[in-house]
């Protein structure tokens, strides 16, 4: 069994995925907070922290793949996107490279493309948009990626994950909502198809109401099993509790575009 390291691990996706993956892989699953009671066989700990380049390579010795689920997940200070995502993630990527770890799963974001509008359905070849200093550290990460896989000859997936839940939780996920089984099956084929260099995907299930053109994905056989649309129901229910949101509801990004906007519409 491949040896795959696991960050971010105490957080909602990673809760999610772990039982998901940990009968394909052995999983070392990491997080700044100590061991939790919860390990189930297949599974390691490790306590590491992203701005500690010597914890990281201690993380990395022996493993075939990594999945960065780890840093900073939702718009944030400068300080804190720089310490958790810019300098974390190149912290943790060249602690793969230098570990010899030939696949790695980048944990990217819709919102490094947030402000397109909703009218726009997008590919992956448009220019990044980002919509706070969040969505620029995510897109950082694909540039990351990209410069890692052309210069050291690494594989590696960055899937702008839209939202990860059991169901789409109102009108906006609708378009972006992945299923933790179709995510943790798109992660699988990072870590395993024979044809990745740098690919960036959408992290979404078969939503109708799609925004994205998923094709890159498509082309290395992810075929999403849920669909957005089987829980509109439920989904729309909740944004009639939520209401609307004059700026949030024209992009992509929703209320990400909207925190602190002062520009023109
Ligand atoms: C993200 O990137 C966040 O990590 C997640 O918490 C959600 O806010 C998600 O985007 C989303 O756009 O719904």
């Amino acid at each position: 069994m491949k040896t795959i390291v696991m960050t971010g691990a105490a957080g909602g996706v990673a809760t999610m995925l772990r039982p998901l993956l940990r009968n394909r892989y052995t999983l070392v699953l990491s997080d700044r907070s100590a061991e939790p009671a919860d390990l189930a066989d297949g599974e390691r700990w490790v306590t590491a922290d992203l701005t500690d380049r010597p914890s990281l390579d201690a993380l990395m010795t022996g493993a075939d793949g990594l999945i960065h689920l780890g840093g900073q997940s939702v718009e944030a200070d400068w300080e804190t996107v720089n310490a958790a995502n810019i300098q974390g993630y190149h912290n943790i990527l060249d602690a793969a490279r230098a570990a010899g770890t030939g696949r790695v799963i980048f944990a990217s974001s819709n919102h490094a493309c947030g402000f397109y509008p909703r009218t726009r359905r997008i590919g992956i070849d448009e220019a990044v948009r980002p919509d706070g200093l969040y969505g620029v550290s995510k897109a950082f990460g694909e540039a990351l990626g990209s410069l890692y896989a052309d210069k050291f000859g690494m594989r590696i997936m960055s899937i702008r994950i839209g939202n990860i839940a059991e169901r789409p939780a109102d009108h906006r996920r609708l378009s972006i909502w992945m299923h933790p089984e179709d995510l943790a099956a798109l992660i699988t084929i990072g870590l395993e198809h024979p044809d990745i260099h740098h690919a960036i995907v959408y992290g979404a299930s078969h939503n109708e109401r799609a925004w994205w053109d998923n094709a890159t994905a498509a082309a290395l056989g992810y075929v999403p099993r849920h669909s957005a649309e089987d829980h509109a129901a439920f989904a729309l229910a909740e944004q009639a509790k939520i209401g609307p949101n004059a700026v949030g509801d024209l992009f992509q990004g929703g209320t990400f575009c909207a925190d602190g906007f002062d520009g023109d519409l």
